[in-house]
């Protein structure tokens, strides 16, 4: 693609917002506000899988209408987490099939009593396939994990005297199959002579445990009857001024008035405006910069939207309060920039892994993670492989952290995998990924895929449908996906704006060669580079190392070589990154469990944290190249301390 489009669109964007969005109803994060409550429903849920030969007894016997216990033995369930490692039993660990969760509540008497109160049950995520009865009526289903979805449930609770108590009823199926977002098969195996009558697995073709669950959380919220639905906001910077533009959806009523203001950090107003589309002019606006790269990085203003609209019942107003940061996103032939600027990803690859929590959200965890980061002096991750949680993103907006979002498209690796069905869930999943992320400014570049078999010509074209579709849905960021495959035989390179990289000299080839390494990866830049002229990233590299295994010289395996192997490919990006290469991500942040197999002990090893996030040798040495790094690219150019956790540099 010219490089001229690139341009175009960064520019362009923000008039073109929202032309395309195809999904119905916004997905905005359930915030409280004078017109809004909240209700988590996390803790201990029931729980029953259905180990029934055929997995569906749970729905011959109906379990949705009584309470689940009445249905057979059941499990205390925490929620969020994964049901995976919570029990003893090893059957649930590697269970396949609909799995059941339960939980009594209790509304607030206002929720049931007040029609102009709208009740919304909103799902943080699903894994994989999602059926929810609400007093025993079936009220949603949603396909796909890693993304929210909701209902409207207020008809259901507010119907009489006995309405305040509620029971929710979620069935969650973990099967992947050749359609879904990642695709899986079900395998039989016949063979009487090993294995007994009807005995299956599923199959992987990613390599991280297939958790399952309601694995982030679950939650009720209230709105007025006319409502806020979604807003959207896209930013620009005109010399000195932030431009941010503004689209707003309210459903519920016609007759409405819409007031939006401006906000800066301190409360003060800096620009306000009327009516469901605008533009707000902020004079001398602070912007919104990774941290690292500024020192006043992060900066994030308040979009305060006010409803009120003319019901039946009387004048009924909402509030939504949105963080807005203010910056500017763009590739040229050999450059990101972030507001003009040419931006470093120095950084890491992560998974929402951990314990026996399986990819449960945790805050601990949550904040633990985002320490260790600023340890390291990591400014950017990519959220491989799925969509993370939203207080993810919400931390990354606040501490400046950047973020290529990342869709399940991950493990696409058989050619019947690119159908025209699955074309169209990938899709489909692209528009809840920009639906639910397109506001964050720490959202700097999607990822519709992880190396699929991108060599392949069915793969080329879907693709294309898939990149072009989500440019579509959103024109002010760059798209890309992540490749595996080799410069000359790509299909999908033509059509991403970054040239994102995975490869591991030295680990899966030419095992324990580390002198090779700096000529196969100058190797891979340079005709990859001539063949497109687009920025590169290092999307992906590193070695499998047990913490505490020693070795010197190095072997594979050791702390040692993990290390070296590291410091192969750092003379390699060095000389690269004042050129065209434009990031460099480890893989992977921590430790995390995989199926099993003969090459995975207790999991993935590749993290420079162990699962526990303790380091390993190599952290220290990340630790030290990001912040030369970062002292290097900081602008304006001045010194950045490793002791970044002091007197909170991220305000
Ligand atoms: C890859 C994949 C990642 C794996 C990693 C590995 O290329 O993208 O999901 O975990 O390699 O360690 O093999």
């Amino acid at each position: 693609m010219a490089r001229g489009l690139a341009v175009a669109w960064a520019v362009l964007g923000p008039l073109l917002w929202g032309c395309a969005l195809a999904l119905q109803g916004g997905m905005l994060y359930p915030r409280e506000s004078p017109s809004r409550e909240r209700k988590e429903l996390d803790g201990l849920w029931s729980f029953r899988a259905d180990f029934s030969d055929n997995r569906r007894r749970g729905f011959e016997e109906q379990w949705y209408r009584r309470p689940l216990r009445e249905s057979g033995p059941t499990l205390d369930m925490p929620v969020p987490s994964s049901f995976n490692d919570i029990s003893q039993d090893w059957r649930l660990r590697h269970f396949v099939g609909w799995v059941w969760y339960e939980r009594e509540v209790i509304l607030p008497e206002r929720w049931t009593q007040d029609l102009s109160t709208r009740v919304v049950l909103r799902i943080g995520s699903a894994h994989a396939y999602a059926i929810v009865w609400v007093n025993g009526v079936d009220t949603l289903e949603h396909e796909g994990g890693y993304l929210p979805f909701e209902a409207d449930i207020s008809n259901l609770v507010q119907v009489g005297p006995l309405s305040s108590q509620l029971r929710i009823t979620i069935a969650i199926n973990n099967t992947l199959t050749p359609t879904t977002l990642p695709p899986g098969t079900i395998q039989y195996l016949t063979d009487t002579s090993k294995y007994p009558k009807g005995y299956f697995v599923q199959n992987t073709y990613f390599d991280f445990f297939n958790y399952a669950g309601l694995q982030r959380s679950v939650l009720l919220y209230t709105t007025p009857t006319a409502y806020i639905d979604d807003i959207t906001v896209t930013t620009s910077v005109e010399h000195d001024s932030g431009l941010v533009n503004y689209q707003i959806s309210v459903k519920g009523s016609n007759l409405f008035e819409l007031e939006v203001r401006l906000l800066d950090a301190e409360n003060k107003l800096v620009a306000n405006g009327t009516g469901t589309q605008g533009q707000l002019k902020v004079p001398g606006a602070r912007l919104w910069w990774p941290y690292l790269m500024h020192e006043r990085p992060a900066y994030l203003y308040s979009l305060e939207v006010r409803l009120t609209a003319q019901m039946s019942l009387g004048p009924v107003s909402d509030f939504y309060t949105l963080p807005v940061g203010i910056r500017t996103v763009a590739v040229t032939e050999s450059q990101f920039l972030i507001n003009g600027k040419p931006f470093y990803f120095h950084g890491v690859n992560k998974h929402e892994d951990a314990d026996i929590r399986g990819k449960g959200f945790d805050w601990p965890l949550l904040v633990k993670d985002f320490n260790l980061l600023r340890w390291l002096g990591a400014n950017a991750f990519r959220t491989s492989h799925y969509p993370y949680a939203e207080e993810v993103l919400q931390m990354c907006d606040r501490y400046g952290i950047v973020v290529i979002d990342e869709c399940p498209g991950v493990g696409l690796a058989l050619p019947q995998f690119f159908n025209n069905v699955s074309l169209q869930n990938h899709m489909r999943v692209m528009e809840e990924v920009v639906r639910r992320d397109k506001n964050h400014p720490a959202v700097v570049m999607w990822s519709v895929a992880n190396e699929p078999a991108s060599h392949l010509e069915s793969a080329g074209y879907y693709l294309k449908m898939v990149i072009t579709h989500t440019k579509a849905l959103d024109p002010s960021r760059p798209v890309t996906f992540v490749t595996n495959s080799n410069y000359a035989a790509d299909k999908g390179a033509p059509y991403v704006d970054v040239i994102c990289l995975n490869s591991y000299y030295s680990w899966y080839h030419d095992y324990g060669h580390l002198e090779l390494i700096q000529q196969q990866l100058t190797t891979q830049f340079e005709s990859w580079y001539k063949t497109y002229q687009k920025p590169i990233i290092q999307s992906e590299y590193g070695a499998e190392t047990i913490v505490g295994f020693h070795q010197d010289p190095p072997l594979m395996f050791t702390e040692e070589y993990q290390k070296s192997l590291l410091e192969q490919y750092h003379v390699v990006l060095d000389q690269k990154r004042r050129k065209y290469v434009v990031g460099e991500l480890i893989w992977n942040f921590a430790d995390f469990m995989t199926e099993q197999s003969p090459t995975r002990v207790l999991g993935n090893k590749k993290g420079v944290f162990t699962r526990q996030r303790q380091p390993k040798s190599a952290a220290f040495l990340l630790r030290e190249r990001y912040w030369k790094i970062a002292n290097e690219t900081r602008y304006p150019y001045s010194i950045a301390k490793s002791q970044c956790l002091e007197n909170s540099p991220f305000t």
